[in-house]
C-alpha cells in the first residue's frame, strides 16, 4: 500500500486565479477537450501519421529505466517501427517477460539548438489535440510527443518549466515529490538516485522516508498539471501515448538560452552552483576534521540565510 496524498482533482480552472499562480500545486484537470486524439490515436493512424519519420527511442531490457546505471541505449528506428514495438510489449505483470522497454519523446529538428514542437514535428497529429486554455500567451515553450511500452517507469526528475501532460491513451501512475523534499530524494543534477521508490534502500537512502508522496493514476483525457521543481516519477500501467506542454513562468531571462528539454537549472542557480563548488575546492585546503566543521557551518548558514521559513 503507498502511504500517498492523492493528487487534487479539478473539473473546472479559473484561468485568472492559475495566471495568479496561486494554483501552484499539481492537479488533474478531467473533463477538458483534449480534441479527437483520444478516438483517433490508434497505433495504426500513429503509424501512417510518422510512417516517414526517424524516431530515436530509450530501450531497455528493464522497465525501471535510469541515468544511475544508464541501463538503456538510445535505438534509430523508424517511427511506425517504434510505435509498434512499443504498443506489442507486454509488461511481465500481467502476461509474459518482455524483451525489450521502449521509451519516445520527441525532440527539436536540430535537436542541439531547438525544443520539440509537435506541430513542427507531427504537424498532422498536433491538429488533433487541444492545449488547456491556460497557458499565458508568449509563455509556451515546447511540446513533447511521449510514447511508452507497458510497464515502463521514468526515473524521478524535476523540470525548471510548468508542464501539462496531457494523457491521450493509456493509463499512467504519476508520483510527485514537492521540491521542499529535494533534501530526501539524493539528487545527481536533476535526478533522484532512488531507482525504485516503491522498495527503496531505507539503510542507503533512510531521508526518503521522510518525503512526501502525491499520487494519480491518468486516465486517456486527463490533463495533470505539473509545477516546476515538482520531482515526478511515471509509471505506463499500459502501452500509452501522451503529450505535454512546457511554458515558462518567470521572465525568459531567467534561463539558461541552451536548454533544449526544460530541464536545466535557472541561470541565478546554474551560477550559485558554480560559486558552492569554488567554495568547496577552497574548503579543500583544510584537513578534515576542520573541514567537516567548517561545511557544517557553512550548511547552517544556507539554511539560516536561504531557506524558506
Ligand atoms: O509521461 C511521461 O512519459 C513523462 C512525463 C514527464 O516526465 C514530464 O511531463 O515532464
Amino acid at each position: 500500500m503507498c502511504a500517498c496524498n492523492p493528487v487534487e482533482i479539478r473539473y473546472n480552472v479559473d484561468k485568472e486565479l492559475f495566471a495568479s499562480s496561486k494554483l501552484h500545486q499539481p492537479f488533474v484537470l478531467k473533463g477538458y477537450d483534449i480534441g479527437p486524439c483520444v478516438e483517433k490515436w490508434s497505433v495504426k493512424y500513429l503509424c501512417s501519421e510518422g510512417a516517414d519519420k526517424v524516431a530515436t527511442a530509450h530501450v531497455s531490457e528493464s522497465p525501471n529505466m535510469n541515468f544511475i546505471d544508464k541501463n538503456f541505449s538510445y535505438k534509430k528506428m523508424k517511427f511506425s517501427t517504434l510505435v509498434q514495438r512499443a504498443s506489442e510489449q507486454v509488461h511481465e505483470e500481467y502476461f509474459t517477460t518482455p524483451t525489450e522497454y521502449y521509451y519516445f519523446r520527441s525532440l527539436g529538428e536540430d535537436v542541439r539548438k531547438k525544443a520539440s514542437n509537435i506541430n513542427e514535428q507531427f504537424p498532422a497529429l498536433s491538429n488533433d489535440i487541444n492545449f488547456p486554455d491556460l497557458i499565458t500567451d508568449g509563455h509556451f515553450f515546447s511540446s513533447v510527443l511521449r510514447i511508452a511500452s507497458a510497464g515502463m517507469q521514468l526515473w524521478t526528475h524535476y523540470d525548471v518549466m510548468d508542464n501539462f501532460l496531457i494523457q491521450v491513451s493509456g493509463q499512467k501512475r504519476v508520483v510527485l515529490f514537492p521540491p521542499t523534499d529535494a533534501l530526501f530524494l539524493y539528487l545527481k543534477g536533476d535526478k533522484s538516485e532512488i531507482v525504485d521508490i516503491d522498495n527503496p534502500d531505507l539503510n542507503k537512502y533512510p531521508l526518503f522516508a521522510k518525503a512526501t508522496k502525491f499520487q494519480c493514476i491518468l486516465q486517456p483525457g486527463d490533463v495533470l498539471f505539473i509545477p516546476a521543481l515538482w520531482f515526478h516519477n511515471v509509471v505506463s500501467l499500459e502501452f500509452g501515448i501522451a503529450v505535454n506542454v512546457f511554458w515558462r513562468e518567470l521572465d525568459e531571462s531567467y534561463y539558461d538560452a541552451k536548454d533544449v528539454y526544460g530541464n536545466k537549472d535557472l541561470v541565478p542557480a546554474a551560477r550559485s552552483m558554480d560559486i558552492v563548488n569554488r567554495a568547496l575546492k577552497v574548503l579543500d585546503a583544510l584537513p578534515g576534521p576542520y573541514k567537516d566543521f567548517y561545511a557544517r557551518k557553512i550548511i547552517a548558514h544556507i539554511e539560516d540565510k536561504a531557506l524558506a521559513k
